[in-house]
This record gives structure tokens, C-alpha cells and sequence, in this order.
């Protein structure tokens, strides 16, 4: 009789975890190969998972968070040990703070030697160090628990309110063997990763009740609106009630922002001057003045009644009182606050709702004259000017944001009209995220990307333009180069020979960059030849990077949040 278990196929870690992942559909690992993992990112690749390369873990894991974003299944982000663990850890704590789903999976050295601090390759208590900064933290040891481990990171970067996971993975486990049949049983398909939580139909009532009698309603739409994916019921619950509704950054285009209820050109009347305010996945935080103060009308918020729907019931009282605390998934929130309006809902008081739009037309006819005035320089409004327009006609291409000035004038010039199609810098206002996300968007949407980066902000992130090369990605970037972090005027205030602390090179040629890959690279001085370029990118999909010169006056320090440089908020006092 032949020995029967030399003659059972046999399984290892390594094919474990790539059966796990692509078990639960994930089909695309962003990451940066090196020892534990190189073997991992091989062997994934010749079973059919996409494997994109990136130069740097950050940018990796910034492309895995985004991926998350927009397809609400966790990226995944592969880095080899500790200072690649590291790298990636400022993605990780950036998804989680921006309840993206992502899933950080590092090789990581054999706990005999880290826990006795002998000294091994790469040495870190990786577990440890990630903990604090992201949702959950699991560590897998034994090839029959990968199955488990998998399940617990998806489920934990889904579910609820989404977030950052960290995976660590010791070498060891890769080479680890297991019986085939059995190492298959062993994995898990995840059901139901991230469960409808249905909110509670007296919740429903209260904030039913509090709309119907409000008098100058506002809804106000984040970034968790535009993760859920629920568009049809959001788009249904702002034309059935008739309230006028303002989108955080990454929610425009969750309506077009065309819209007719569309407020976001009076934000400042409708946040100081609203009674009832109705929060779609946004929460009160910085971005939104702590839902208190001169923003919201000072004196005027002892009146001011808020309702919330969040997913996270701790997100409610976190900086002012809610009224209506409306806890459950936004889809399943908003249809059933659709629902309970029934077919003689009265829409919001037309005294209200015209006074809004008024001012509102009236802002849009002044923006419009300042983007038709040709300055002999180009500046942020000229140059904005000629790409809004091209992304009107392309409205499925997803815009890539991040600078200072670059960020707060796109985000108000530039309108979108497709939901999800906005990416930006997020909760903390973190530089860096450029190149990660515009990999991603291409990757995960495959539609044309353009990415609107401060010449600072694009430093942060630029050796991936040979990522966006190697990968032949329809990504056009365009870098407004102003000679500096935020504006390129300040000078050495002790006459030394160095420069100012936030200039640059001047007449630096980022274009160059790109052409060094074999991408185009355009030097474009007005609104004219800035519009030919990013045209002819998008027609022709190819890797491109104008370098858009920008007056170097224009803008101001940290864009529209100077006041939070202590000196000015001192000065203020
Ligand atoms: P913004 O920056 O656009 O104001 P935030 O990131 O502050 O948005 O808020 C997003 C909120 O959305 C978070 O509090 C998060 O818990 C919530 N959220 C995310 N996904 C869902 C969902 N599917 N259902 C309900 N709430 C969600
Ligand atoms: C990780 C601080 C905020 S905005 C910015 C920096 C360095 C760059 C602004 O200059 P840029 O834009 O990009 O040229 P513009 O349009 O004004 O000319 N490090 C991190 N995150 C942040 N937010 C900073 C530093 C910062």
C-alpha cells in the first residue's frame, strides 16, 4: 500500500492567503515587494490577483484606502517589515480616520526573536505599534488560523463604521505546509461583511417630527453619504422634502452640483442661518466649525436642532448636542426617513428656500465673472477656470485633490457631477495622497483620472508618476506650480543665503518627470495650452503631467485655513 500522505497534495501559507483573498473577491494588492513578501506578490500575480508595485509604502497604502472608499471592500496594502510596516502605517491611521476599509498586511520577523529583542532583520513589535492607530489588529501564526485571520480583517475593516486593519503575518507562516483539502476548509467566505443596521422606527419618528417643523431646514451630505452607495434614496430624500443641502468635499457630486436645491455657493448664510439640520455622514468636526461659533451664527445655534445619521452611535454628542440621534446604515436611514415622509409631505418654506437660492445665483454670476477675467500671469482662478470645463464635459473622470490654495479654489471652482468622482485630502488635510489615490481610481474605475496637485503636495507622492507610467494608467496630472508651499514669495527673514522655509526651486519642470518614463510631459503657461494638454491626455489615456505655471503672488498662506496658524490666532485675540 503506497504511504498515503506522501501522496496528499499539499498546500503552504503563501497560496493561503492568496486563496483567502481572492475567496472574498478581492482581486487587487497594492504593495511594495521585499523580504518576507517578494515570494507572496509572485505567486499572487500568477494566480490571477493584479499586483500593482508602487515605489514608496505610503502611496501603496493611500491606493489601498481609496480602493476601499470606492468599492467598499477593503484595499490591500503589502509591505515587507518594519520600516516598510512603517511606511505604510500613515495610510493605515489615514483610512481609519477617514472610516475608509482598508487592510494592512506586513511581513513581520518570528516572535521568538522580537519578543527576547534579539536583534532579527527588520525588528519590530509590529502588532504593538499598529494597534493604537487603526480599527482592529490581528496577527496570524499557524497556516490553518490564514482562513480566520482574512475573515476577521474584512469583516473589521467593513462593518460598522469602516476603518484601517493591520494583518501581521511572520515570515514563518509563508513557508508553513498543510494538507490541500484541508487547508481549503480551513478558509472562510466571509457573509454579509457589512450588515444593514436598520434604525430604530422611533429614532425615524424624532427626526421626522423635528423636519416637518422646521422652518429653515438644511441637509448636509459627507463623505460616509458617498461611501454607502445609497445615491438613488440620498438624491429621493433631498427632492422629496425640497430642503436645500450643502456636500462635504468628497460628497460632491453625490447630486450634481448643479443641482437646483444645491447650496453650496450660500454656505456660510445657510450654516449660520438654519434651524434644523439634517447630517448625512459628516461628522461635526474642524471641517465643520465643531457644529458651533460664527460659522453656525453664534447666538443663532441655542436654536438650532440637529439630526444625525451615522453609523457609529458614539459619532452622536460628540461636539454638540443631537437632537435626533438617527443610528443604522445611511441606506437603510435615509429610505426610511423617505418612507415615513409618506405622499403629503410639505417641502421646505419657500420664504427659506428662495432666500437660499438668491444668494446663492448671486454668488454664482460674481464667480463667474472673476473666472472670465484673463490675467496676463495665469493664476489658480484662470487655470481652474479652462479644466472646469473639461471636467463638465468629462463628468466620469474622478478628480484628485490636494495643496493648499490648489485645494480650497478647485474644490470650489471645479463642480462634479457623478457621485465618488472627488478625492481628496480628507479628515486631516493630509499632503501626500495624490499619486496613491490616482493609481487607484484608475485601476479601480478605469476611467481617465486628473489629478490637481500644489507643486507641494505633489512631492510628496511624485516618484509615482513611474508607477503610473509602468502601468500605462489614463492619469493626467497637473501640477500648479508656484514656486513653493503655498506661494513662492516669502524670503530668508535673516538676509542668509538659504531660502525661505516654504520656497522652492524656482521655474522647476515637473513635465520633465513624467517624460523621464516615457509619459508626456507639457509646460503649460495659459489657461489656453493648459486646456489643448489636459484634452489630449484624456482623449489619448496616456500618462501625462502638465506643469501648470501659476503666479507665485496668487493664493494665500495655508489657503482658507490661515487661522489656524498659531501666530494669526494669536494675532486674532
Ligand atoms: P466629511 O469629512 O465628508 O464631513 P466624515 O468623514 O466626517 O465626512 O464623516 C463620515 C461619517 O460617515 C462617519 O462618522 C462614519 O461613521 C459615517 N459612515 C460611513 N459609512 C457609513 C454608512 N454606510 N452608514 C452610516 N454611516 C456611515
Ligand atoms: C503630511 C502641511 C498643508 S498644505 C501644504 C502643506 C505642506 C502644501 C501647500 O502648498 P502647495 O499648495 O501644495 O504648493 P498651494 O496651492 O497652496 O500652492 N505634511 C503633511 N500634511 C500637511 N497637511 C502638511 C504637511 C501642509
Amino acid at each position: 500500500m503506497p504511504n498515503e500522505s506522501a501522496t496528499q497534495e499539499m498546500t503552504d501559507g503563501f497560496h493561503l492567503v492568496i486563496d483567502a483573498l481572492k475567496l472574498n473577491g478581492i482581486d487587487t494588492i497594492y504593495g511594495l515587494p521585499g523580504i518576507p513578501i517578494t515570494d507572496l506578490t509572485r505567486m499572487a500575480q500568477a494566480e490571477g490577483i493584479r499586483v500593482i508595485s508602487f515605489r514608496h509604502e505610503q502611496n501603496a497604502g493611500n491606493a489601498a484606502a481609496i480602493a476601499g472608499f470606492l468599492t467598499q471592500k477593503p484595499g490591500i496594502c503589502l509591505t515587507v517589515s518594519a520600516p516598510g510596516f512603517l511606511n505604510g502605517l500613515t495610510a493605515l491611521a489615514n483610512a481609519t480616520t477617514n472610516c475608509f476599509p482598508m487592510i494592512l498586511i506586513s511581513g513581520s520577523s518570528e516572535r521568538e526573536i522580537v519578543d527576547l529583542q534579539q536583534g532579527d532583520y527588520e525588528e519590530m513589535d509590529q502588532l504593538a505599534i499598529a494597534k493604537p492607530l487603526c480599527k482592529a489588529a490581528y496577527r496570524v501564526l499557524h497556516a490553518e488560523d490564514i482562513g480566520v485571520g482574512i475573515a476577521r480583517a474584512i469583516r473589521s475593516a467593513v462593518s460598522g463604521r469602516p476603518g484601517g486593519v493591520y494583518l501581521d503575518m511572520p515570515a514563518k507562516l509563508f513557508s508553513q505546509t498543510m494538507e490541500a483539502q484541508a487547508g481549503k476548509r480551513s478558509l472562510i467566505k466571509v457573509v454579509d461583511a457589512a450588515p444593514r443596521q436598520i434604525p430604530a422606527p422611533d429614532s425615524v419618528q424624532r427626526a421626522l417630527t423635528l423636519l416637518k417643523d422646521a422652518k429653515r431646514p438644511l441637509i448636509l451630505l459627507g463623505k460616509g453619504a458617498a461611501y454607502a452607495q445609497a445615491d438613488a434614496s440620498i438624491r429621493a430624500l433631498v427632492e422629496k422634502s425640497g430642503i436645500p443641502y450643502l456636500p462635504m468635499s468628497m460628497a460632491k457630486g453625490l447630486l450634481p452640483d448643479n443641482h437646483a436645491q444645491s447650496a453650496s455657493a450660500a454656505r456660510s448664510y445657510v450654516l449660520a442661518e438654519a434651524d434644523v439640520v439634517l447630517l448625512v455622514g459628516a461628522r461635526l468636526n474642524w471641517l465643520l466649525s465643531h457644529g458651533k461659533g460664527k460659522t453656525w451664527g453664534g447666538d443663532k445655534a441655542k436654536d438650532r436642532k440637529f439630526i444625525q445619521i451615522d453609523i457609529a452611535p458614539t459619532e452622536m454628542d460628540s461636539n454638540v448636542a443631537i437632537a435626533a440621534p438617527l443610528v443604522g446604515d445611511i441606506g437603510s436611514c435615509v429610505s426610511a426617513l423617505v418612507d415615513g415622509m409618506g405622499a403629503n409631505w410639505a417641502k421646505a418654506p419657500a420664504d427659506w428656500t428662495s432666500a437660499v437660492y438668491e444668494r446663492r445665483d448671486k454668488n454664482v454670476v460674481k464667480m463667474a465673472e472673476t473666472l472670465s477675467k484673463n490675467p496676463p500671469v495665469m493664476n489658480f482662478h484662470s487655470a481652474l477656470a479652462a479644466i472646469r470645463e473639461i471636467v463638465k464635459a468629462n463628468p466620469e473622470a474622478v478628480l484628485v485633490n490636494e495643496g493648499a490654495n490648489t485645494l480650497d479654489f478647485t474644490r470650489s471652482i471645479v463642480d462634479m457631477y457623478q457621485p465618488r468622482k472627488r478625492l481628496d485630502v480628507g479628515t486631516w488635510g493630509i499632503m501626500g495622497i495624490g499619486m496613491g489615490y490616482a493609481v487607484a481610481a484608475a485601476v479601480v474605475t478605469g476611467k481617465p483620472v486628473i489629478a490637481i496637485e500644489g507643486d507641494s503636495a505633489f512631492g510628496f507622492s511624485g516618484m509615482e508618476v513611474e508607477t503610473i507610467c509602468r502601468y500605462k494608467l489614463p492619469v493626467c496630472v497637473i501640477v500648479f506650480n508656484n514656486n513653493g508651499v503655498y506661494r513662492g514669495t516669502d524670503v530668508n527673514p535673516s538676509g542668509g543665503a538659504d531660502v525661505a522655509p516654504t520656497v522652492f526651486v524656482k521655474g522647476a519642470r515637473y513635465d520633465v518627470m513624467m517624460e523621464a518614463f516615457g509619459g508626456v510631459g507639457v509646460n503649460a503657461t495659459t489657461p489656453a495650452e493648459l486646456s489643448k494638454a489636459l484634452k489630449e491626455a484624456i482623449a489619448s489615456g496616456k500618462p501625462t503631467l502638465i506643469n501648470a505655471v501659476i503666479d507665485e503672488t496668487a493664493g494665500t498662506e495655508s489657503g482658507r485655513i490661515t487661522s489656524l496658524n498659531p501666530q494669526t490666532a494669536a494675532q486674532k485675540k
